[in-house]
């Protein structure tokens, strides 16, 4: 016994070989279990990581998950919208399966979800941060939850079903959570914790000690900045996410001086304006007062600085409005947009540092799990864009990284095809569980132990279902297959459109080439290994299928 607690303090069990380190805890000859941390945040994508090669931004504490573990080239999402993606973690099944296909739904917690499994199995299970379910988390011992989309300053909790709202920044205090959880916890029992952060999401509100930090950093702009949309289809083309036309300049941009911030709207009817302006008069009257609530969190402190630092863009704007061509003041509203995007990561970046620094504190770092992803990955200005839910590469594609020493080589890229799905029977199977036949991902041990290795009869192609539409920026259903060279997209409801892409030649995906004589073989091909895997999960119908007709963007939460 004197020996197993020699073994199990402190920065000398990091050290012990790895055997050793298999035995340190074990009670009757089993193996220590892993603990488990799941760091995910919310449209954080692969660009703005420095380990995947980003220019934007600066990640350092990322990085370091990525020295010392698993990058995974080839992660992605299937079905690239908030709610469903979190529904398809904690079940390890698709949205037709799950039920949860658009983040107007309500999830069924009485279903099966890996936290549950490992909850049975002796975890300590917590969920922190954003959560977006509708529904009350199930199968934690603690949780604090954000209320809906959640807030960036003095945000609302729902803890353990108490209402709370707490002082400071969501990105610090989601962290300050989840150590203090692991300071209460019972150290004899392995934990597993969902670590789930607001940021980056919409509106991009930095933390105060990042006003301003990149005021003067000239980004990069993607060459497909200004797409004309020529080459692909009805979908690319009707969309409602431009930054030139479709960012709002109150909310996203922060373009409303301190007078306006105070001041009370009359917001006169626009019952009798046609179509367009009522849209119009909607968009600016939810722009102007989402903005004045979430500034209006802030302190009177707070607030000062917030002035102080957004007040050169405003001036700025007023000049340009004036004076700049439409191109020009999107490639403007692109460098403010990329300033307060990577404002925002900075805060994240710091605090998984804070949280990987306490984990070595208190000797728990290399037995533990950690991820780190997103709930899929986001547009940056590529094909103008903000916002995601497209099948294109920008947002199919989440970052995943995967850190465990005992398991996983540092350093390591896999190139393998994953996916969101296969988190929950990844965690279920390294906790030494057996992995429930209904899931429908797949462990990714294999790949895990073998430095990055796609195992014998692993997939080649993965499956896509995008659902929520109308609603919020217009992208159109879909779905379809991308496998390592190419991908087929299907736009369905109120439009029938195919395309295609070659990956290798327009990794931009720039250009459909579904039409394309030349690629009528490989094109039967995609189209055969679609119907498998549709027949494989289950999605056989998916135009036909009966869908409640989505319930509208007011009723999003
Ligand atoms: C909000 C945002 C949208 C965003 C959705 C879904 N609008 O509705 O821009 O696409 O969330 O995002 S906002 O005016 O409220 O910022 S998700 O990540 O939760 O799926
Ligand atoms: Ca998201």
């Amino acid at each position: 016994m004197k020996n197993l607690e020699t073994l199990r303090s402190g920065a000398r069990y990091a050290a012990l070989p790895l055997t050793l380190t298999a035995l340190a805890g074990c009670s009757e000859g089993q193996p220590k279990r892993p603990n488990i941390l799941v760091m995910m945040t919310d449209d954080h994508t692969a660009q703005a990581m420095s380990c995947y090669g980003s220019l934007l931004v600066e990640t350092p504490n990322l990085d370091r998950l990525a020295r010392e573990g698993m990058l995974f080239e080839n992660c992605f999402v299937s079905n690239a919208i908030s709610g469903p993606s979190r529904a398809c973690i904690l079940t390890g099944k698709y949205s037709h399966v799950n039920g949860f296909t658009d983040n107007s739904r309500t999830f069924d917690g009485d279903q099966q979800t890996f936290p549950k499994l490992l909850h049975e199995a002796g975890y300590q299970t917590a969920m922190i941060g954003k959560w977006h379910l509708n529904s009350d988390p199930q199968g934690f011992d603690f949780w604090s939850i954000l209320v809906g989309q959640g807030e960036y300053y003095a945000p609302q909790f729902i803890e353990n079903g108490e209402n709370r709202v707490e002082k400071g920044y969501v990105t610090d205090i989601i962290t300050d959570k989840a150590i203090s959880f692991l300071e209460h916890r019972d150290p004899s029992r392995p934990f597993a914790m969902l670590y789930y952060h607001k940021a980056p999401h919409r509106n991009w509100m930095p933390a105060q000690r990042h006003l301003g930090i990149n005021d003067s950093r000239v980004y990069p702009e993607p060459f497909n900045l200004l797409d004309d949309y020529a080459g692909r289809g009805r979908a690319a083309r009707e969309q409602a996410m431009e930054i030139g036309r479709d960012m709002w300049p109150e909310w996203d941009l922060k373009l409303m001086t301190p007078e306006e911030l105070s001041r009370s709207y009359e917001l006169e009817s626009t019952g009798d304006a046609n179509r367009d302006d009522v849209a119009r008069a909607n968009d600016w009257r939810s722009s102007v007062m989402q903005y004045q609530a979430a500034y209006n969190r802030m302190t009177d402190e707070e607030k000062a600085r917030w002035n102080e630092a957004y007040a050169p863009r405003i001036a700025e704007y007023k000049r340009l409005r004036k004076t700049a061509t439409p191109d020009e003041l999107t490639r403007w509203k692109y460098q403010q947009y990329m300033r307060d995007y990577c404002a925002v990561i900075q805060a994240v970046d710091e605090n998984v540092g804070r949280l990987l620094d306490y984990l070595e504190k208190i000797g728990e770092l290399d037995n533990t799990i950690i991820v780190y992803t997103s709930d899929q990955g986001f547009f940056l200005g590529e094909h103008g864009w903000f916002d995601k839910r497209f099948m294109y590469e920008e947002c199919q594609r989440t970052p995943l990284l995967v850190r465990y020493p005992p398991m996983v080589g540092a350093g390591t890229r896999s190139r393998a095809l994953a996916m969101n799905i296969d988190l929950a029977p990844t965690f279920v199977d390294l906790a030494g569980l057996a992995v429930p036949d209904d899931m429908q991902g797949r462990s990714l041990r294999g790949v895990l132990a073998s430095g990055g290795e796609a195992p014998e009869g692993w997939r080649t192609g993965v499956y896509y279902h995008y659902y929520e539409y109308p609603s919020w920026h217009s992208v159109k259903r879909h779905y379809g297959i991308r496998t390592a060279d190419y991908k087929l997209i299907h736009f369905y409801n109120d439009v029938d459109e195919w395309e295609m892409y070659d990956l290798k030649r327009d990794p931009h995906e720039m250009h459909s080439v579904y039409d394309d004589p030349a690629y009528a073989e490989v094109r039967r091909g995609l189209h055969v290994q679609l119907e498998e895997l549709q027949r494989e999960c289950g999605d056989t119908d998916p135009c036909e299928r009966e869908y409640e007709f989505f319930r509208g963007a007011d009723q999003l939460k």
